[in-house]
């Protein structure tokens, strides 16, 4: 290889930002410029090294909140393996999964806060709040940690599966003799199963050809086969 050819590979990280414009979450791009608009930005939760594309959401309930999952138009396959929902998949402009890897370094920085919106295909909406949100290492499975529901009007889907590990088809961590993420053809932190299915199957509303596989938040829907329009997951930092 060239000398030049490497002084082109390296000039990214050459004109890069020096370490203090390398924000760890939204909430610190936010710190750094209050008037910053939501929309596509660079974070660096993993040690300020490796970027990655997220959406900043600098509106709702006074903004900061990093957007970790979200799903609004059944553009994205969610039925993936371990190792992309370790590394994040999707497009930061549309729906995405950020990563665990990249959640469990954001929450293990600041005490976090966790913010669900959902629409359905009615233009209805809601919201499940957690005073409490982490992410555990990947040692221990990436377990959830969510407590201190806020009712927003979609109830509480999530608390039932807190303390459990993430699982895929391809790494069944539930607690249920099957495997949860292949019977219901998503990924999450499922108990023996959910409640929510947010990596579920884009379905477009009601169907229940198939059980609960659909993009789900029972305790809203009151039922398992309503698949929503919109579903988002937000993180920030407790103030
Ligand atoms: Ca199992």
């Amino acid at each position: 290889m060239t000398p030049v050819l490497l002084l082109v590979l390296a000039a990214p990280l050459l004109i890069c930002c020096s370490a203090e414009d390398k924000s760890l979450d939204c909430g610190h791009i936010v710190h750094q410029d209050p008037t910053a608009a939501s929309g596509v930005y660079t974070i660096y939760p993993f040690l300020h090294t490796f970027p990655k594309q997220a959406y900043c959401d600098f509106e709702t309930l006074g903004g900061g909140w990093t957007v970790i999952q979200r799903r609004m138009d059944g553009t994205v396959n969610f039925y993936r393996g371990w190792d992309q929902y370790v590394e994040g998949f999707g497009d930061a402009n549309g729906e995405y999964w950020l990563g665990l890897e990249f959640i469990h370094r954001i929450t293990a920085a600041a005490p976090q806060e966790l913010l669900v919106e959902m629409e359905d295909f009615d233009g209805n909406k809601a919201s499940a709040r957690y005073s409490s949100f982490s992410v555990g290492a990947e040692c221990a499975g990436y377990k959830l940690n969510v407590s201190g529901f806020i009712d927003g009007g979609a109830g509480d889907s999530l608390s039932g599966q807190s303390n459990m590990m993430f699982s895929t088809f391809d790494k069944d961590q539930d607690i249920w003799e099957n495997n949860c993420a292949k019977s219901y053809l998503g990924a999450f932190w499922y108990n023996s199963c959910h409640f929510s299915n947010p990596n579920g199957v884009y379905r477009w509303g009601f169907d229940n050809a198939l059980f609960a596989v659909g993009v789900e938040w029972k305790t809203w829907k009151g039922m398992y086969n309503y698949s929503l329009k919109s579903i988002s997951l937000k993180t920030r930092a407790v103030k």
